[in-house]
């Protein structure tokens, strides 16, 4: 009889039904359990499924090992805040309202999560938040106030502030597995677990320390880019070289600063850091670093040397804050194994955005070139999504919400501006799947001074317009130069590209509802 009646109902229908059903004939519920994992500023050039040079991450491998790794995902607007509100509500900064770190989150917006807990979903949200109003739509929430802080953390257990003794990365996978523990068992359930690391002032944690010591981590080829034909990249304050903060970010005594504009800033920031360590913490840490900061002081590097020895600090610290992340992972995906929640859990791993490794003489994101509009993602469902590399399907940040409804059989609302990935998790790519993305970033001025731009990728070019106090246009033929080094928008050669890309682009904003500038 039961079985007859399924036969007629959509599957949100089925949900329902098996919802209402009166306990003592209840069934397990069968839509899938959602954990969504994403760190802070991780770029795919440090995950060893990515084929990272420079490091491994075993953890975040065997998830990939078993679930669909896409090769072209990005984002709409590379920055913190911006991305979660475009994760919650599935539409552009502009229509959400986020479009940069300062204004506040409308949280009365409808998001994923609420339409999961009205659909019957028991919703989590652990770790960093970073936007500003309280969370809505989830039954549990314990976060980071702001950015967060790696030692001894501040928490917001449900409004309540608490600093806990610890690592972020370790503190934060404890309150996500507490909170599994203690869940209703008989309704699936949807987690945000969201890291701070590896953000910035990239602080390894205490059994991070030791790692990478001897070892010489490789320079990117276009660490030394001098940025011709790219004046907005010329104006940018984000290179390794020259706006590292010399202790706050590399660990040298803050006195060790001899640069007037920065000095006053650094050891305020370094300062505030360090001081909340315990003496034990600290002990542990000047253990390792005094040696490394003598060591440092001796060698009287300059010019290039200099750039490289701080490229040298910056990107061990940054990889040994991805280390406690992998491990972390680990931790949950063994949790699930135990708890045989493997096969039924909707496994993500993603970041806000990307990153600069030191590409361009860089660290932070922001522009619409390569490391910082490409994502790591990766996503698990032994039940339906193959474990294979997807490398050709253009996927935005924008599809996480749609994907995440159309999984739990909840209608995706029509406001909704990305589209469902699950065709493409089971293999099947939709014929009318988009040829080209979309981008729209706006901070500006503002730290690190990366100039407002949109623009349009299609599979092979990449047409921006950088607006605001400056009128630049960038063409880049990515096929030829991945690296993005020769800016081909004022040659003729390239005058019907740039019409076709024109086009494309007029038509992205105007099927997105987007005119400004
Ligand atoms: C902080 C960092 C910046 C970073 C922004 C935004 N400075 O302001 O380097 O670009 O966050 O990052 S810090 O001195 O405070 O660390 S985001 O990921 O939150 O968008
Ligand atoms: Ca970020």
């Amino acid at each position: 009889m039961t079985k007859r009646i399924l036969q007629f109902l959509p599957i949100s229908g089925i949900a329902l039904f098996l919802l209402i059903l009166p306990s003592g004939c209840q069934r397990p519920d069968p839509r899938p359990n959602i954990i969504f994992i994403m760190t802070d500023d991780h770029g795919y050039q440090a995950i060893s499924a990515y084929g990272s040079m420079i490091n491994r991450t075993p953890n975040i491998d065997r998830l990939a090992a078993g679930g669909m790794r896409f090769e072209r995902s990005f984002c709409t607007n590379s920055i913190c805040a911006p991305s979660r509100a475009v994760l919650l509500t599935g539409q552009y900064s502009h229509r959400n309202g986020q479009i940069n770190n300062a204004v506040v989150f409308d949280s009365t917006q409808q998001t994923f999560p609420k339409l999961l807990q009205q659909a019957g979903y028991q919703t989590a949200l652990v770790g960093k938040w970073h936007l500003k109003s309280q969370p809505t739509g989830f039954d549990y929430w314990n976060i980071l106030p702001g950015q967060g802080r790696y030692y001894n953390p501040d928490f917001i257990e449900m409004g309540e502030r608490k600093r806990l003794e610890g690592y972020a990365t370790d503190l934060t996978t404890d309150l996500a597995l507490a909170w599994l523990e203690r869940r209703e068992r008989d309704k699936p359930f949807c987690l945000l677990l969201h890291h701070k690391a590896p953000h910035r002032n990239w602080m390894p944690g205490p059994e991070q320390l030791n790692l990478f010591a001897d070892e010489e981590i490789p320079l990117p080829e276009t660490y030394f880019d001098y940025y011709a034909g790219r004046l907005a990249a010329q104006a940018q304050e984000m290179r390794i070289d020259r706006h590292t903060f010399l202790s706050y970010d590399l660990k040298l005594p803050w006195q060790m600063n001899t640069n007037a504009d920065s000095l006053q800033r650094d050891s305020t920031f370094a300062q505030s850091e360090f001081n909340r360590m315990t003496p034990e913490q600290k002990a542990a840490w000047d253990a390792v670093y005094q040696p490394r900061n003598e060591a440092f002081q001796q060698a009287g590097y300059r010019g290039a040397d200099l750039a490289k020895a701080k490229y040298q600090r910056y990107i061990k610290d940054y990889l040994r804050c991805v280390a406690s992340v992998d491990d972390n992972i680990g931790r949950v995906l063994d949790y699930l194994e135990r708890s045989g929640l493997s096969e039924n859990t909707i496994v993500v791993y993603t970041s806000d955005q990307g990153f600069y490794l030191g590409e361009h003489g860089w660290f932070d994101k922001r522009f619409m070139y390569e490391q910082s509009l490409r994502l790591p993602l990766i996503v698990r469902y032994p039940r339906e999504i193959r474990a294979e590399v997807n490398e050709r399907d253009m996927v935005l940040n924008l599809d996480f919400a749609p994907t995440f409804l159309d999984f739990a059989g909840v209608a995706i609302p029509e406001e909704m501006q990305g589209r469902s990935l699950r065709p493409l998790l089971a293999g099947n790519t939709p014929a009318d799947w988009r040829q080209s993305i979309y981008y729209h970033y706006y901070e500006y001025p503002s730290w690190h001074m990366v100039k407002k731009h949109y623009g349009v990728r299609s599979d092979r070019y990449k047409l921006i317009h950088f607006y605001d106090d400056i009128d630049t246009w960038e063409l880049f033929d990515l096929q030829n130069d991945p690296d993005e080094l020769r800016n081909l928008y004022d040659d003729p050669q390239y005058a019907d590209v740039i019409a076709e890309l024109k086009a494309e682009l007029a038509r992205l904003r105007a099927q997105y509802g987007d005119d400004e500038p």
